[in-house]
């Protein structure tokens, strides 16, 4: 049974993420050394996710300062927490659920009661004496996860023409992470300079990824599948593809609108679609390949791909596990994509895991594309042993942060964490794009 712990420090101010915009960062103490975290913040983002709370005020940062989250923190919750004794993150947690008193943190913001839920799980992390990753309460055999590596950025990241937001490579055929993350930089790298030497630009999007001027989906991917192939790596059976396709983003009238290929389609074309992707490239996961609210859609793609392709649900869960259980229920997705701030406590994105795990579903850890230096979901990927991670491309620090800390985590562990690979993903996939 844990010691109690008692909070002797909370303290909120504004910091920039990833895109110059403010965000909140907690330094919070337990009877000892202060630790801080910083809250990220997504750009397309899901309609049911927890409230990011903005001040408005146009005179600062056009709107969008956090002080009144700031405030939140430092005057409502701190009243109520400050001096208390809690003895777990999930009564800590419960009690920013109960003071915000709403279904979607609307009265607090989830920027304010995440930056301290996160803070909290760090400052146990140096009480209870042990890593971070090892120190969150659920029962997982800690893994280092495959990355899924953002090299093309699209959609609401980049301002070229494609409609898909993310074009990412899973170096999944490594034993370790380190491997891993050295083939990312390679295709990479490879990838810079095959664009170069088409005259397209190199220039990076939000999440690190090139964003070069590319009308056509199946481009986007060959020029993957070339930078795979001249860094010397095997093309699906290493290196296979995944796909964010954002589609909430795309969907308007009941038509989804891939506008640089001229293609405006229903649900049924919208599977044809894919389906002629998935046939070509090796493609292991697509996230958001239908619109939040379309389920029938989600239905139709489930029944055409679940067992061959992993789908994942990120506007559609928005970590939720309300959300979740609904796409259990009724076989939306096969995967869940889990970002803390969707949710606004770490305790509620681990119950997203749980259940997950329960439904046979697989979770994915995310950054937003809106980061900060802090690394905190590196941890909580290992730790929870999901098995892979979605944290962009290998520019800017904001997205190498987490790798690093990945590396960091398996050079302590000295072979007794190992790298999910191959075994993340179902059989049947693998067993497809190796082929
Ligand atoms: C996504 C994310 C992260 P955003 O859609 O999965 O890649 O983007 O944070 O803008 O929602
Ligand atoms: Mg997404």
């Amino acid at each position: 049974m844990l010691e109690k712990m008692r909070i002797s420090y909370i303290s909120a101010y504004e910091v920039l993420d990833s895109r110059g915009t403010p965000t909140v960062e907690v330094e919070l103490c337990i009877d000892g050394v202060p630790v801080i975290a910083s809250v990220p913040s997504g750009a397309s983002t899901g309609k049911k996710e927890a409230l990011e709370l903005r001040d408005g005020d146009l005179k600062r940062f056009r709107g969008k300062g956090v002080r009144t989250a700031i405030d939140n923190i430092q005057i409502i919750i701190s009243k109520k927490v400050m001096g208390q004794f809690f003895s777990s993150q999930a009564e800590f947690d419960q009690t920013l659920c109960e003071i915000d008193g709403t279904a979607n943190k609307s009265r607090l913001g989830a920027n304010a009661t995440l930056g301290l839920s996160l803070a909290f799980a760090r400052a146990k992390s140096l009480f209870i004496d042990k890593p971070l990753h090892e120190s969150f309460d659920i029962s997982a055999e800690c893994k280092l996860p495959v990355p899924l590596m953002n090299l093309i950025n699209g959609g609401a990241h980049a301002d070229n023409p494609l409609s898909i937001q993310e074009f990412m490579i899973v170096p999944h055929g490594f034993n370790t992470f380190q491997d891993a993350l050295q083939c990312g930089a390679e295709v990479f790298a490879y990838l810079k300079e095959t664009l170069k030497a088409r005259g397209l630009s190199v220039n990076v999007g939000d999440e690190g990824g090139f964003a070069p001027e590319i009308k056509q989906t199946q481009l986007a991917l060959d020029l993957l599948a070339l930078a795979v192939e001249k860094a010397g790596y095997a093309l699906g059976s290493q290196v296979g593809f995944a796909l964010d396709v954002a589609a909430s983003e795309l969907y308007e009238n009941g038509k989804y609108s891939f506008s640089e290929e001229n293609l405006t389609c229903g649900r049924d074309e919208l599977v044809l679609f894919y389906d002629r992707l998935i046939h070509d490239y090796p493609i292991m996961s697509i996230e958001d390949g239908c619109a939040e609210d379309d389920y029938e859609g989600w239905r139709l793609l489930t029944e055409a791909f679940g067992e061959t392709v992993q789908l994942v649900g990120d506007d559609l869960f928005v970590t939720n596990i309300v959300q979740l259980e609904e796409g259990i229920r009724t076989h939306m997705a096969n995967a869940i994509l889990i970002k803390v701030n969707q949710i606004g406590t770490l305790t509620e994105a681990l119950d997203a895991i749980r259940l997950a795990n329960e439904g046979g579903y697989k979770s994915i850890v995310s950054h937003r594309s809106g980061e900060t230096e802090d690394a905190f979901i590196a941890d909580l990927a290992v730790g929870t042993g999901v098995g892979q991670i979605k944290t962009g491309s290998l520019s800017r620090s904001d997205r190498v942060a987490k790798y690093n800390q990945l590396i960091r985590i398996e050079r302590k562990a000295q072979n007794s964490i190992k790298y999910a690979g191959s075994e993340a993903f179902l059989s049947d996939i693998i067993k497809r794009v190796a082929s």
